[in-house]
This record gives C-alpha cells, sequence and structure tokens, in this order.
C-alpha cells in the first residue's frame, strides 16, 4: 500500500512578516502600541472616524508598496512546501499583507482579509485597490460615493471563509503555527479545535510561547526566517513525506 501524506495546514500570523520589515501587533514596539485598535479596528471606529481609518490603512499600503518590503524566507520555504509537499498544503493566513502570494503560495486564505482590496458596503464587492482610499471616493460598481472600506476583518466582524478553515483543520495530519501570539479568535482557537479532532500532530513555530502553547504537541522557538526554512527541508528529506509525529 502507498504511504498517503497527511494534509498540512499551515496557520500564519504577523511574526513571519516581521522579518520583512511589517510590524506585528502586540509586540512592544507593535501596530498595537502606536494607535487604539478601538479606534482602527472595529466597525464602531470607522463609523466615527472613516478618515482617520482610511488614512491608517493607506499608511500600511504605502509601506507594503515599499521596495524593501519582500517575502522573507519562512514565506518563501511555505511555497516552497506547497510545491514540493505530496499532500495538500493550505495556508491560512491573519495577515493582510501579500507576501504569501508574492513568495508564490496558492492554496491561500486571508481569513482577516486582504489590504490591497476594499470592499463597497453598499454592493458589498470586493476590489484590487492598490492607491490611497478616502471618503470621496466612488464604488467604480454601483456609484456611490463614500461606500467604500477596507477589505479587512475588523474586531466584532466574522473571519472571511470559515466553512472552508474548519473543515480542513477537521481533515489535517498536521496543523502548523507560525508568528501569532494566539490572542485573537478565532484562529487562537485552531489548535485545540485539531486537537479535538484528534487526528492530527500540532506545532508552534513562534518566536516566544503564544498564549496557546501548552496545546501544541511540539514547539520551536526562534525567528521565523530560520525555524520555517529548517522544518520545511526536515518535513521534505523524510521519505514518503511523513509529518514528524503520530498522525
Ligand atoms: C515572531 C517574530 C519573528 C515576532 N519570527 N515570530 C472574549 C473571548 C474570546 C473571544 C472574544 C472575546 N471578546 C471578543 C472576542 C472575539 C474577538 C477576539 O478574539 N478578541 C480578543 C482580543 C479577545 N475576535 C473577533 O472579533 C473576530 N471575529 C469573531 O470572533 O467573529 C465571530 C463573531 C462575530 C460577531 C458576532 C459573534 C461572533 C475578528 C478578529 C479580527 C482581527 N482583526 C485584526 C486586524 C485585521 C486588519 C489589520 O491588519 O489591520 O487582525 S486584529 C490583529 O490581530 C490582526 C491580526 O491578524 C490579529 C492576530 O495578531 P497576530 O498575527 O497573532 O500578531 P501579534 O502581534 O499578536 O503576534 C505576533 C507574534 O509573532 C508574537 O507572538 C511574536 O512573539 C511573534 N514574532 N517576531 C517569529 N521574527
Amino acid at each position: 500500500m502507498p504511504t498517503i501524506p497527511p494534509n498540512i495546514v499551515v496557520l500564519t500570523g504577523a511574526g513571519i512578516s516581521k522579518e520583512s520589515g511589517l510590524d506585528t501587533f502586540r509586540d512592544a514596539d507593535g501596530i498595537w502600541s502606536q494607535v487604539r485598535l478601538e479606534d482602527v479596528a472595529t466597525p464602531e471606529g470607522f463609523r466615527r472616524d472613516p478618515a482617520m481609518v482610511h488614512q491608517f490603512y493607506n499608511a500600511r499600503r504605502r509601506r507594503l508598496a515599499q521596495g524593501d518590503i519582500e517575502p522573507n524566507p519562512a514565506h518563501l520555504a511555505l511555497a516552497r512546501l506547497e510545491r514540493e509537499w505530496r499532500g495538500e498544503v493550505l495556508i491560512v493566513t491573519q495577515n493582510i499583507d501579500d507576501l504569501h502570494e508574492r513568495a508564490g503560495s496558492d492554496n491561500l486564505i486571508h481569513m482577516h482579509g486582504e489590504l490591497l482590496k476594499v470592499r463597497c458596503r453598499q454592493c458589498r464587492k470586493p476590489l484590487v485597490w492598490v492607491g490611497d482610499l478616502d471618503t470621496g471616493h466612488a464604488c467604480p460598481d454601483c456609484g456611490r460615493t463614500g461606500s467604500l472600506r477596507p477589505h479587512v476583518v475588523w474586531f466584532g466582524e466574522m473571519p472571511l471563509a470559515m466553512d472552508r478553515i474548519n473543515a480542513a483543520l477537521r481533515h489535517c495530519g498536521l496543523f502548523v503555527s507560525v508568528g501569532t501570539s494566539g490572542n485573537v479568535y478565532p484562529a487562537a482557537g485552531f489548535v485545540a479545535a485539531v486537537r479535538q479532532a484528534g487526528r492530527a500532530h500540532t506545532i508552534e513555530l513562534n518566536l516566544e510561547p503564544s498564549e496557546g502553547a501548552s496545546l501544541f504537541h511540539e514547539a520551536r522557538y526562534g525567528k521565523a526566517s530560520d525555524l520555517v526554512p529548517a522544518f520545511v527541508e526536515e518535513m521534505l528529506s523524510r521519505s514518503g513525506n511523513l509529518t514528524p509525529g503520530p498522525i
């Protein structure tokens, strides 16, 4: 009987993009030390002051477009894993940057949305948007002015593609969490969901133990650009593409 390699789900967070030059949220120098999340990452904040929220995301969109922001070895290694692993590799990212795509990952879900898209609150259509957005812009589809908002998931809003994510978590043989602090649900609950399904080995790769660290079978601590390429090399060099732990 041929060995069937297990499907892999990789959850990524802001830590994977830190070495590409993008700020995390909750580290000492992170985004939440610069702005109040209630002001910029809630629907209430956007209703109160849309211009200020646009300014916050415009600055991040401009930063993402700067020449020095590029995928780092961790993004590139995950794209290699998807190409060379004989089972399915699904990346579920909480990040709104496009560094996984730029690294070559195809099977990717942006559960918290995408910085380079906006959507119309009237006709709900997401659109690619690379420049600045302000309250004077009209939706190119329905023509309504002031109805465009960043295509991101704020606190109190439902993350995207949850049905597909939950199905993948139930059926994977390996769950890997990279560069996330485990503070924000539902992503913070994925490891528990995987453990409950009882099939998969679980690994955390992070700079430091996350909030849910004790729930993982295995953990490695250090920079994503060191840990992820080493982990991928290890996975691909195992004969038959088998996981490191029991499945
Ligand atoms: C490195 C590194 C290196 C550094 N190498 N590693 C009470 C209990 C439970 C849940 C809730 C509750 N009250 C409210 C909730 C729900 C709420 C929530 O979780 N709140 C918590 C704060 C408690 N969640 C929601 O509201 C979500 N929706 C939801 O639950 O819907 C269900 C529902 C809706 C309505 C009614 C009923 C039910 C939505 C969450 C949306 C999160 N949005 C944001 C902003 C997105 C857009 C943007 O980017 O601006 O998403 S917040 C922010 O946090 C962003 C991130 O994706 C997310 C996670 O952060 P992440 O990635 O973990 O970053 P950090 O900074 O926290 O961690 C980085 C890690 O990397 C650290 O550990 C570092 O050590 C490490 N690191 N350098 C490796 N070089």
